[in-house]
C-alpha cells in the first residue's frame, strides 16, 4: 500500500468514527443515573459502544476505500483478478473481534454480579402490580400508590402480579423486572439522586397498558424516615424546597405540558400559558381552577384530553404549602 492510500483509508475512518462519536455523544440516549446499579449499565454500555465505534469506524473505512478505488471503469465486463484468501489477515480478524467480545462479556458479567447484591440489611418493599396499578407495601404492613426510597440505602423491590404479566420499569434506576404471576422475581437498587421518576409498565398488558405509570420519589434518609414513621404517613414532598417553579420540574409536569415561563414544551397535556380563558370556561377562580386540576385532574378536563392521563397522584405526592407555592406560581405567569 502506498502512503497516500493508507492516509485515506485514516481519513475514511477518522470521519466515520467522528460522525458515530457524535450521534452516540450529543444525543441524550441515557436517562441520568439515579442509582448505583444504572451507573455500572451505563459503564458497560459505554464500554461496549466506545469497542462497537471503533469497529464501526475500520470497517466503513475499507468499504469506502474499496468502494471507491476498485470501481469497474465504465464499459469494463471483465473478471477481476482471482485473488486467494490471505491466511494472517483472517486470523487477525478473528482474534481481535474474540478478544473484544471476552472483554465485553467479562464487564457485563461483573455488572450484573454486582448489581444483584442487596448487602446485609435491604429495604424491603413489595411492589404490587395489577391491570392497571402499582402498589407498594412496605415492611410496616402499609401500602401506597407511590414508591418512596431513601438515598444511599439497598434497596430490594420483589415484584409479583395479580393478573396478568406487567413490567416494573424506572429508567433513571436502570433495573428492570417482570412481574409474572405465580413467579417471584425481585431487583436491588441503590439510590443515589434524590427526586422524582416516573415508574412505566413496559409489558403491553391490556387497554390501560399505556397509563400504568406510577412515581418514584427519592428523598434524604431523614425525610424518607420522617415520612415512613409518622403515624398517618402524611405525604413526603415530592420536591425539594417550596418554590414554584422547581416543584414544576420536580414534579415532572413539564413532560406533559407546555409552560413558557418554566420553559417546558410537553405535548400530552394543553399547554399552560393561557388558564385564564380555561378558568373562565369552568367558572372556578383562576387559583381555585389551577389548584383542582393538580389534585382532582379529572373533575373538569379540558376539551379534546382523555381521562386518567394526568396523574391523579399529586394530591398524596405534593404537600400543602408546595401545591399553594405550585398554584402561585403558574397563576403568576400565566395569561
Ligand atoms: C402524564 C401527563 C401529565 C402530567 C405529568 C401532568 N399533567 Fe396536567 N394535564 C394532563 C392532561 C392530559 C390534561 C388534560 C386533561 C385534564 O384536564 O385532566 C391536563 C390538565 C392540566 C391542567 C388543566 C389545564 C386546562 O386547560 O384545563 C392543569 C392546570 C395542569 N394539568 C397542571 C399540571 C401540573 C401543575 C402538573 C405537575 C404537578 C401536571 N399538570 C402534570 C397531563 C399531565
Ligand atoms: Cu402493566
Amino acid at each position: 500500500m502506498t502512503r497516500g492510500s493508507i492516509f485515506k483509508l485514516l481519513a475514511y475512518a477518522v470521519v466515520a468514527g467522528a460522525v458515530t462519536t457524535a450521534v452516540a455523544v450529543l444525543i441524550p440516549w441515557l436517562p441520568t443515573a439515579a442509582t448505583r446499579q444504572a451507573d455500572r449499565m451505563w459503564f458497560s454500555i459505554w464500554f461496549a459502544e466506545i469497542i462497537a465505534i471503533v469497529v464501526f469506524a475500520v470497517v466503513a473505512a475499507v468499504l469506502v476505500y474499496c468502494v471507491v478505488e476498485f470501481r469497474a471503469k465504465p464499459g469494463d465486463l471483465s473478471d477481476g483478478p482471482p485473488t486467494h484468501g490471505h491466511t494472517m489477515l483472517e486470523i487477525i480478524w478473528t482474534a481481535i473481534p474474540t478478544v473484544l467480545v471476552v472483554a465485553i462479556t467479562i464487564v457485563a458479567a461483573i455488572v450484573i454480579h454486582d448489581n444483584g447484591k442487596a448487602g446485609a440489611n435491604p429495604l424491603v418493599v413489595k411492589v404490587i402490580t395489577q391491570q392497571f396499578t402499582y402498589q407498594f407495601e412496605y415492611p410496616n404492613g402499609k401500602t401506597y400508590d407511590i414508591l418512596r426510597l431513601p438515598k444511599d440505602r439497598n434497596v430490594k423491590l420483589d415484584l409479583s402480579s395479580k393478573d396478568v404479566i406487567h413490567s416494573f420499569w424506572v429508567p433513571a434506576f436502570g433495573e428492570k423486572s417482570d412481574a409474572v404471576p405465580g413467579i417471584s422475581t425481585s431487583i436491588v437498587i441503590t439510590p443515589t439522586r434524590t427526586g422524582y421518576y416516573p415508574v412505566i409498565c413496559t409489558q403491553l398488558c391490556g387497554l390501560g397498558h399505556a397509563l400504568m405509570r406510577s412515581e418514584a420519589i427519592v428523598l434524604e434518609q431523614a425525610a424518607f424516615d420522617t415520612w415512613y414513621t409518622s403515624a398517618d404517613a402524611a405525604p413526603a414532598p415530592a420536591a425539594g424546597g417550596d418554590d414554584g417553579k422547581t416543584i414544576y420540574t420536580t414534579a415532572g409536569c413539564g413532560a406533559c405540558h407546555t409552560f413558557t415561563a418554566a420553559g417546558s414544551a410537553g405535548k400530552i397535556g394543553p399547554s399552560l400559558d393561557n388558564l385564564s380563558s380555561a378558568a373562565a370556561k369552568a367558572g372556578q377562580s383562576l387559583d381555585d381552577f389551577i389548584s383542582s386540576s393538580i389534585t382532582d385532574p379529572d373533575s373538569s378536563l379540558a376539551a379534546g384530553y382523555a381521562k386518567g392521563v394526568m396523574p391523579s397522584t399529586y394530591k398524596t405526592s405534593i404537600s400543602g404549602t408546595q401545591l399553594d407555592s405550585l398554584v402561585k406560581y403558574l397563576a403568576e405567569n400565566t395569561k
